[in-house]
């Protein structure tokens, strides 16, 4: 069993754990967690390029995207491999994780352990918003959180 952790800050009351869970490569990966501190609603969710958060959220770079695809859904096809969709949080603030994701991946050349998980201040439209920047970063808006995903015990 391969496991990796993520302890989400930012700047402002936005804060979660996220643990990974994959059995073996090229198994689905089970992301679970919590996320608290958020307006109710949707939320972006997704991997960033770089382990870097030396500026903040913002140095983590755009959407883990290996194979220079457009930006989309969890289950699109046409998808950055970071692209996760949203969480939703219910009026107390509070995302609950609960994802299995096939594209991602905890070993291998297409590891997301030293990449960022961003979670954002407004939905992700799902590279559905007609225009130009939805098919980038589906106008998911500023970084609320983020922390750098690690290997776990
Ligand atoms: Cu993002
Ligand atoms: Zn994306």
């Amino acid at each position: 069993m391969l496991k990796a952790v993520c302890v989400l800050k930012g700047d402002g009351p936005v804060q979660g754990t996220i643990h990974f869970e994959q059995k073996q490569a090229g198994d689905p990966v089970e992301i679970k967690g919590n996320i608290t501190g958020l307006a109710e609603g949707d939320h972006g969710f997704h991997v960033h390029e770089f382990g870097d958060n030396t500026q903040g959220c913002i140095s983590a770079g755009a959407h883990y995207n290996p194979h220079s695809k457009k930006h989309g859904g969890p289950d699109d096809v046409e998808r950055h491999v970071g692209d996760l969709g949203n969480v939703t949080a219910d009026k107390d603030g509070v995302a609950k994780v609960d994802i299995t994701d096939k594209l991602i991946q905890l070993t291998g050349p297409m590891s997301i352990i030293g990449r960022t998980m961003v979670v954002h201040e407004k939905a992700d439209d799902l590279g559905k918003g007609g225009n130009e920047e939805s098919e980038k970063t589906g106008n998911a808006g500023p970084r609320l959180a983020c922390g750098i995903v690690g290997i776990a015990k």
